[in-house]
């Protein structure tokens, strides 16, 4: 908010930030959003589904080229301060990127991987600015990523289709970053359309959107933060990778993708009981999402809550991702009436999706406050989500008619 007390919009400050920070304005804009996963989690790197959906908070990046061959990248924090890092175009790599720059910079680096002629490209200054909470398990870096990733592909020319700016993104992500994720959070934040969830097999890339029809049927989904940070690049999100590609090297298939439901039985015989457990959350959870699409196809969202809470359930029983945070929130909103609810992204911290009717928003927000301070725990963010369109370039100069995500 600006001192006036009014929303300053994130296209506006993009421009003037760039503006005050580089001393010429930006050519271009360019909005991406945030990703909720409506259900398939931790199926991504298990070539399996997944049913994301871009939100309605995004970060917006200004652009404009240099006449050299540097590139310097500037973010706004939460406290308002500014910091800008420079790199030679020809310089970059995973070992030369490092903290929050590594993802802008990272992106840089993956298109030459792609192949992009980076000696060929030319400098550019970039401004990042954004809505999307850190840490909470919004895509917050898919982002940043696919925001840069479209800018440079017009930029420098490079024709790529939007499934390979994804691979860009995540390469950079898992490389640069050094966060082994999958592939779903770019494909969602590039893919979204408004009103919809993205299917994605993860194996084939082939995306159907499918419409989620919330309004037809007065249901929204509300998002509560527990503001327990996580993070991909340490730890838990690692070793549950780890788990599945045992699992899969002792059943001898190529993936956990390659086993269905009449699978467990072996699995768990030739299992120890840790590894069977992370197995059959994959297996159920794949069977889960087609069930969630199938559904939302043919009887709507407010058929599809036992299969969110089926979801919440095996995160927090089998593959073990959940903390007690997330629970609490799930609990409550359950108690309050939600159709379904379950913990979304990768876990250990972040938030949890309730879908809901719309007139229970206010109180489910007041339940998940009060469940919160009862149990000494740091107040939740809890606030509405609207499917959204994808990444897009963004009207220059800014129009006040045309939100972020809004357009392309
Ligand atoms: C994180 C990762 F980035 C995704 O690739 C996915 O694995 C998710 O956790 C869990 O479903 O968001």
């Amino acid at each position: 908010p600006s001192a006036s007390g009014r929303s300053v919009p994130l296209a506006e400050q993009a421009g003037t930030g760039f503006a005050r920070r580089y001393g010429h304005a930006p050519t271009s804009l360019w909005s991406a959003p945030g990703r909720v996963n409506l259900i398939g989690e931790h199926t991504d790197y298990n070539d399996g589904f997944v049913l994301p959906f871009a939100i309605d908070r995004h970060t917006v990046l200004a652009a404009g080229p240099r006449e050299d061959r540097r590139i310097r990248v500037s973010t706004v924090f939460g406290d308002g301060t500014i910091e800008t890092v420079e790199a030679a175009i020809d310089e970059l790599s995973p070992e030369t990127v490092s903290g929050w720059s590594a993802y802008p910079l990272g992106v840089v680096w993956a298109a030459g991987r792609h192949g992009a002629d980076l000696a060929a490209a030319t400098g550019l200054d970039l401004f990042l600015v954004s809505d999307i909470p850190i840490g909470a398990g919004l895509s917050s870096s898919a982002a940043i990523e696919s925001v840069v990733a479209i800018a440079l592909d017009e930029a420098w020319g490079l024709g790529f289709d939007r499934a390979t700016l994804a691979r860009i993104g995540r390469l950079a992500e898992n490389e640069a970053v050094g966060a082994p994720t999958g592939i779903m959070d770019q494909s969602a934040v590039l893919l979204g359309r408004a009103d919809s969830a993205v299917l994605l097999d993860c194996r084939s890339l082939d995306t159907t959107i499918v419409p989620l029809g919330l309004g037809d049927e007065q249901l929204t989904i509300v998002v509560t933060d527990t503001r327990v940070q996580h993070a991909h690049a340490t730890g838990g999100y690692a070793a549950r990778r780890a788990s599945c590609e045992r699992g899969a090297a002792v059943l001898g298939v190529p993936m956990l993708r390659d086993l269905t439901v009449d699978d467990l039985g072996r699995a768990e015989r030739e299992l120890d009981d840790e590894t069977f457990r992370r197995v059959r959350h994959i297996v159920t959870e794949n069977a889960r999402v087609l069930a969630v699409a199938a559904r939302l196809h043919d009887s709507g969202a407010g058929s599809i809550g036992d299969l969110l809470d089926a979801s919440h359930a095996s995160m927090r029983d089998d593959f073990e991702i959940s903390v007690p945070e997330l629970d609490l929130s799930v609990e409550v909103a359950r108690r309050v009436g939600a159709v379904g609810s379950r913990m979304t992204g990768g876990g250990f911290g972040g938030a949890s999706i309730a879908l809901i009717r719309r007139d229970l928003v206010g109180a489910l927000r007041a339940a998940q406050e009060n469940a919160f301070a009862a149990a000494g725990l740091r107040a939740p963010i809890v606030f509405e989500v609207t499917p959204s369109a994808g990444a897009a370039r963004l009207p220059f100069p800014p129009r006040d008619d045309v939100a972020p995500g809004s357009t392309g």
